[in-house]
């Protein structure tokens, strides 16, 4: 069996990607900005300040920003983001997730959560996840994002496991890439034309003993 499973937050645990949206969407137009679900897609995954530089960037008129500027927006985006995951339940869990890190927990296997959002801490308390995991990266002390892989393998140093012992869960292509170079087993979630080394369509079909045949074939090869 692998030492440790690390996940993804946002796509894999639960979708929050539509809070972003109606957030950054809310700052944006304040701006004067327009933005759609579509653009929101070259959001996933990237870090707060770097989804503000992609906003600002459709706007000619809004090259002129300062650093100090740029925080108080990145900030005034996340008071609408907070307000808006205040309404998440356990109801957001997506399919299979709960089933899943109770087997994995029952198996003795460690659970971290590797996620680029420094809210991840309070997305999983009102998921009423927390007790799952045995290590949460907080994205405040990790110096590189991903694709680096930075996010996993400082989870796997808490722990003091071998990267090759690690399964990460992600559902985003930068993610695949991270866990890819920490030389992590990569489960992709809908993905297409991924590098992950398993993948699943939905969370609703990622069960725990494929996962782990499919580890184990790696392993033995
Ligand atoms: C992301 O947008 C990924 O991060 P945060 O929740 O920190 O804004």
């Amino acid at each position: 069996h692998p030492s440790a499973f690390i996940f993804d937050l946002d796509g894999v645990i639960t979708d929050t990607a539509e809070f972003h949206y109606l957030a950054w969407k809310q700052l944006a137009d304040g701006l004067g900005v327009t933005i759609d679900r579509e653009f929101n897609e070259q959001l996933k995954g990237i870090s707060r300040m770097d989804s503000l530089e992609k906003i600002v960037a459709l706007d000619p008129a809004l090259g002129g920003l300062s650093a100090d500027e740029k925080e108080r927006l990145a900030t005034e985006k996340n008071e609408h983001y907070i307000k808006l995951i205040a309404e998440v339940t356990p109801a957001h869990i997506l399919p299979g997730m709960e089933s899943l890190l109770k087997d994995i927990q029952a198996h003795g296997i460690k659970i971290a959560l590797g996620s680029a959002s420094k809210n991840a801490k309070m997305v999983l308390e009102q998921l009423e996840l927390t007790d799952y995991f045995d290590y949460i990266v907080d994205a405040a002390q990790v110096s590189k994002g991903k694709p680096d892989p930075e996010t996993f393998t400082t989870a796997a140093d808490y722990f003091g496991f071998a990267y090759a012992d690690c399964i990460g869960v992600e559902d985003a292509e930068a993610g695949v890439e991270a866990l890819k170079r920490a030389g992590m087993f990569a489960v992709g979630v809908g993905l297409s034309l991924s590098e992950a080394d398993y993948i699943v369509a939905d969370t609703g079909t990622l069960h725990f003993d494929s996962v782990i045949t499919h580890y184990n074939e790696r392993s033995d090869s």
